[in-house]
C-alpha cells in the first residue's frame, strides 16, 4: 500500500491522550495478523472521506427533501452512493444512511412488521446475528422469533427451515449469517418464503465483497430486502446499507428516517460511496478472488496440521476451528493466539458443550490479511503458527518463537506506511 497522509498532528496538540492511543492502535494493526472475519483495512481514500468536513453537516431527510438548508453537496454524494449500491448489488433502491448492519436490519423490521409479528431467522450461536432475532436484541425482544440452526456438519438444513416456516408461518424470513462458511442458497430461501407468504431479507454483511465481485451468488431477484454492512469484505467505512425492491423504497426510507435515526452521517456516506466505487473495479474482483484462495489455503493448512474445521473446507472467506478434540476452549485459545500476534474471536461450534462466553471454537477470516497482500503460502505459514500455538499453548519459548514468525509476516506486508505528521 502507498504512503498515507494520516496526519494526526492536530490531535497530538489538542488531545495527546487520544493521539497516543491512535498511534498505538496503528502499531497494533501493523504488527498483528488480523483474522477477525468481519474486519478489514479500508483504503486511504475511504478514510479521507470519513475524516472530511462532511462531518459538520446536518442533513436529516433524503437528497432534495432535507429538513436543513445547505445540502447541495451532500445530496450529490448521497445520491452517488445510492446509485453505486444499486448497480453493484443489482437492487432497485438503496438507503445508505443506516449507521450499522443492525440498524440496516432494523429498518426492514420497522418497514414491514408490527411488534409481535412472527420472524424466522438463524440462531446466533449457530452463526446468525444478534439482529436476526436474539432474545437480548430489539429483534427478539419485540418480535416473535423462531430460529433455525445448522446440522452437525455446519450446513443449513433447508428442509428443516421449510418445516419451521410451514409450522410458524413467519411474516419475515431472514437468511445470511455472521459465521457460516458455505454458499447460501437464496433461491431456496425464496421458495420457502413464497410457500408461506413471507418476505425474505438477505443479510449479506459478511459476504458483500464476494457478492459484489460475482464470486458468491447474489440475493438480488430472490430477496425483497438486502442489507449489508460496508466495513467487512466490502472494505469500506463502518456502516450499513438497506436495499429493496422498488415497491418498498418509501417504507424503507421512512423507517430509517424518521423511524429509527436522526441525522445521517454524511462523511461516512461519502466513505461508502468511495468504497462502492472501489468495489466495482477489476482490482477488487482480483482481491475477492484472492480472499477465496487464501481462505481455502488457511483451511487446508489447518486440516493438514490435524485441526478440525466446522463443515470441512470453506466456500467463502471464513471458517470456524473446532477445538473439541484438543480439550481446549475458544476463549483460552483466542487469548493464546493474541499472544502470538494473531487476532481472532472465540465462537461457538454446532452443539457446543461450552457456554457462548467460553466456546469450543475460534472463527477465522481472511479479508484483512488479503488486503495486506498475503497469498496462499503465507496462509499455510499462518495455519502452522495457529496449530503450533494451540497444540503447545503452555510452551512459553515456543509461543515467543511463534510471535517472531507472525511478526515476520506482518513486516513483509505493511499496512499504511506511516501515521503521524
Ligand atoms: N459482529 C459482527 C461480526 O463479527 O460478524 C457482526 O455484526
Amino acid at each position: 500500500m502507498c504512503e498515507v497522509s494520516m496526519n494526526i498532528e492536530h490531535i497530538k496538540k489538542v488531545d495527546p491522550v487520544v493521539a497516543e492511543q491512535i498511534e498505538k492502535e496503528f502499531e497494533r494493526q501493523q504488527n498483528t495478523i488480523e483474522l477477525i472475519a468481519s474486519e478489514n483495512i479500508t483504503s486511504e481514500a475511504v478514510m479521507e472521506a470519513c475524516g472530511s468536513v462532511l462531518t459538520n453537516k446536518y442533513a436529516e431527510g433524503k437528497p432534495h427533501k432535507r429538513f436543513y438548508n445547505g445540502c447541495d453537496h451532500v445530496d450529490v454524494i448521497e445520491e452517488i452512493a445510492q446509485k453505486r449500491a444499486c448497480e453493484l448489488f443489482h437492487m432497485d433502491h438503496a438507503n445508505v444512511q443506516p449507521h450499522s448492519g443492525a440498524q440496516a436490519n432494523m429498518a426492514v423490521f420497522m418497514a414491514v412488521l408490527k411488534p409481535g409479528d412472527k420472524v424466522l431467522g438463524m440462531d446466533l450461536s449457530n452463526g446468525g446475528h444478534l439482529s436476526h432475532g436474539s432474545p437480548v436484541n430489539f429483534s427478539g425482544l419485540y418480535f416473535d422469533v423462531k430460529s433455525y440452526g445448522v446440522d452437525e456438519y455446519g450446513n443449513i438444513d433447508y428442509e428443516n427451515v421449510r418445516k419451521m416456516a410451514l409450522e410458524h408461518k413467519p411474516k419475515l424470513i431472514i437468511c445470511g449469517a455472521s459465521n457460516y462458511s458455505k454458499i447460501i442458497d437464496f433461491k431456496k430461501f425464496r421458495e420457502i418464503a413464497d410457500e408461506v407468504g413471507a418476505y425474505l431479507l438477505a443479510d449479506i454483511a459478511h459476504i458483500a465483497g464476494l457478492v459484489a465481485a460475482g464470486l458468491h451468488p447474489s440475493p438480488a431477484g430472490y430477496a425483497q430486502f438486502v442489507t449489508t454492512t460496508t466495513h467487512k469484505s466490502l472494505r469500506g467505512p463502518r456502516g450499513g446499507i438497506t436495499m429493496c425492491d422498488e415497491e418498498f423504497a418509501q417504507i424503507i426510507d421512512k423507517a430509517v428516517f424518521p423511524g429509527m435515526q436522526g441525522g445521517p452521517l454524511e462523511h461516512i456516506i461519502a466513505g461508502k460511496a468511495v468504497a462502492l466505487l472501489e468495489a466495482s473495479k477489476p482490482e477488487f474482483k482480483a482481491y475477492a478472488e484472492q480472499i477465496l484462495k487464501n481462505a481455502k489455503a488457511l483451511a487446508q493448512g489447518l486440516m493438514d496440521e490435524g485441526m478440525d474445521i466446522v463443515g470441512g473446507m470453506t466456500e467463502n472467506h471464513l471458517m470456524t476451528l473446532d477445538l473439541r478434540k484438543t480439550g481446549k476452549t475458544g476463549k483460552d485459545m483466542a487469548n493464546v493466539l493474541e499472544r502470538v500476534g494473531i487476532t481472532a474471536n472465540k465462537n461457538t461450534v454446532p452443539d457446543d458443550p461450552q457456554s457462548p462466553f467460553v466456546t469450543s471454537g475460534i472463527r477465522l477470516g481472511v479479508p484483512a490479511v488479503t488486503t495486506r497482500g498475503f497469498k496462499e503460502d503465507d496462509m499455510t505459514e499462518v495455519a502452522k503458527i495457529i496449530a503450533s500455538a494451540i497444540f503447545s499453548s503452555d510452551n512459553e519459548l515456543g509461543l515467543h518463537n511463534l510471535r517472531e514468525r507472525s511478526l515476520k509476516l506482518c513486516k513483509k506486508y505493511p499496512i499504511y506506511m506511516r501515521i503521524g505528521g
